[in-house]
């Protein structure tokens, strides 16, 4: 297989220890160097400090590489954007040329489940674009958690999305939304959305016992917790909200259309809030890291 597991996340896979998956095109796409190279770094101590074993996931020469070395994550957040980012209708294509590749969230889950891995942190998923009635924009990431058996911990969905079908989606496929001490959907860079998640989880455990249940119904497809940033890192809605709005104006007037809309407004965003959505970014992901690693190391403490 096109697939190559590090030695301690294999071992640790063997032993039944939580092993935590994390995405590459967050480091190449999401972030600016050398921003991105930290952050990926300390989301892996965060993983480890909280009993887990981290899995930074990418593609390398045309292999899928589960685990990726400290070398590694410098070169993908160097190499940045000259990176392709990755999703599911990419990867033969990648791999036959024996590229480089970011994986997206669609990408990570595949090769973190062949990989063997339940659990997935990550920052925001794709969904179905604003505007979607009529580009037809809707992200590969909800395709795959309606067929991918990968938990994933992120901290919602971004307002650049339109949030309502975001969650539409996701129930049509059959896709179970938690939302981790909230009823609420959070948006990202803020804790609410005014739009109601299928269930709220109080602990590491309930969490870990709806994935658990969810297995042995043999239910295929993954299970998306939302996480919200937490209040302190917080911005404000209507201020995030007017630079959001912003941003989408500029995309369409610049012509930006499909996988790259995504990067774009995530940098367009970043630069009029001059770096106070990175921070917010940076901070969120590190609260999921250890959220994500709890549920984790619940999940494998009781199987
Ligand atoms: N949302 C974020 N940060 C990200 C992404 C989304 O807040 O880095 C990335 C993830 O890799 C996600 C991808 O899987 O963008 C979705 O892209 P698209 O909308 O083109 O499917
Ligand atoms: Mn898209």
């Amino acid at each position: 297989m096109n697939i190559r597991v590090n030695k301690e996340v294999e071992l640790a896979l063997k032993e039944g220890k939580p092993v935590v998956a994390l995405e590459s095109t967050i480091i190449s796409h999401g972030m600016p160097y050398p921003q991105n190279v930290e952050t990926a770094l300390n989301v892996e101590k965060i993983v480890r400090e909280n009993g887990g074993v981290p899995a930074t996931i990418g593609i390398i020469d045309g292999v899928g590489v589960v685990g990726m070395s400290e070398e590694e994550i410098e070169e993908f957040g160097k190499r940045g954007m000259s990176i392709p980012k990755v999703s599911r209708r990419d990867m033969p294509m990648v791999m036959a040329s024996k590229s480089w590749g970011a994986t997206t969230v669609a990408t990570t889950m595949i090769l973190a489940s062949l990989g063997g891995i339940e659990f997935f942190v990550t920052g925001g998923i794709g969904g179905v674009h604003r505007g979607a009635e009529t580009t037809f924009d809707i992200s590969a990431d909800l395709e795959e958690l309606g067929r991918t058996n990968v938990t994933v911990i992120c901290a919602g969905a971004k307002a650049i999305l339109d949030l309502p079908k975001t969650l539409e989606v996701l129930e049509t496929k059959g896709v179970p939304v938690l939302g981790y001490g909230t009823e609420e959907l959070p948006a990202f860079y803020t804790r609410t959305s005014g739009l109601k998640v299928d269930y709220k989880v109080n602990n590491p455990k309930e969490a870990a016992d709806i994935v658990r249940a969810k297995r042995d119904l043999k239910l295929d497809g993954g299970i998306l917790i939302t996480n919200p940033i937490p209040e302190e890192d917080s911005m404000d809605a209507d201020k995030i909200n007017a630079v959001i709005d912003n941003a989408i104006k500029e995309m369409d007037e610049k012509g930006i259309k499909g996988k790259d809309c995504t990067p774009f407004l995530l940098a367009k965003v970043a630069e009029i809030t001059e770096g106070k959505s990175l921070a917010a970014n940076i901070k969120l992901v590190y609260n999921n890291a250890k959220i994500g690693t709890l549920i984790a190391k619940e999940y494998c403490d009781e199987n």
